[in-house]
């Protein structure tokens, strides 16, 4: 039995953690074990990993040691979380996977999108998602939703043009592969933005069927 590996991307502040509690309920109701997850994270080790990724600190982090930070994370969440899951029958919803890495440490950073899939590769062999879901919205709106929580990580200290680069390359991405990729308009109310996702849901459970 495998399960479905769904992941939900997009730029900061896009709703991405509110709407996959709303797409595991609408699942969990259909009768379906779902796990929800996150990265960088997902275990106790990987949210050591993220506190480190996150933490605004004086020295400057090298691209690369993020990159690897990164991935180390993603090797130890697929080894305890997502792989298991997935060998059960699980659904796993997962809040940012390696489309974020794509996006942040390639179009953010500016690294080498040929080294992002070797180590891709390295890391998760031919693991991908079955889905993803990419939640789009002008870059103003979404820091101002992340912002409005109060204190900001190192990510979200970055400049317009961080950003602006981050929500290219996730636009990129969806538009090489639709056949993977759902664009979802964030920048709407929050009950349209899940109307959208009421409507993907038939594929989702067809999906789970196999
Ligand atoms: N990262 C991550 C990398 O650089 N490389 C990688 O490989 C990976 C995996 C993680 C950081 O790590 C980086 C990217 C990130 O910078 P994070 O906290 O997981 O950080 O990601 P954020 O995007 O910063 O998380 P946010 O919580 O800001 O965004 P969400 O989850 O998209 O948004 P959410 O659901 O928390 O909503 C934010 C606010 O907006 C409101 C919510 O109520 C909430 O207050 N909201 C809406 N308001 C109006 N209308 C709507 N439609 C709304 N939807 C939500």
């Amino acid at each position: 039995m495998t399960g479905l590996f769904i992941t939900l991307e997009g730029p900061e502040g896009a709703g991405k953690s509110t709407n996959r509690e709303y797409l595991a309920e609408c699942l969990r109701a259909a009768g379906i074990e779902v796990v929800l997850t996150r990265e960088p994270g997902g275990t106790p080790l990987a949210e050591r990993i993220r506190e480190v990724l996150l933490a605004p600190v004086d020295e400057v982090m090298n691209p690369d040691t993020e990159l690897l930070l990164v991935f180390a994370a993603r090797a130890q969440h697929l080894a305890e979380v997502i792989r298991p899951a997935l060998a059960r029958g699980a659904v796993v919803l997962c809040d940012r996977f390696t489309d974020s890495t794509y996006a942040y440490q390639g179009g953010g950073r500016g690294l080498s999108l040929a080294r992002i899939a070797t180590l891709e590769t390295f890391v998760q062999g031919d693991l991908r998602p079955d889905l993803t879901l990419i939640f789009d919205l002008p870059v103003e709106v979404g820091l101002a939703r992340a912002s409005a929580r109060g204190r900001l990580d190192r990510f979200e200290l970055e400049g317009r043009a961080f950003f602006d680069a981050v929500r290219s390359a996730f636009l990129a991405r969806a538009e090489a592969d639709p056949s993977r990729y759902v664009l979802i308009d964030a920048a709407q109310p929050l009950t349209q933005v899940q109307r959208s996702l009421d409507a993907l849901l038939p594929r989702l459970l067809e999906l789970t069927r196999g």
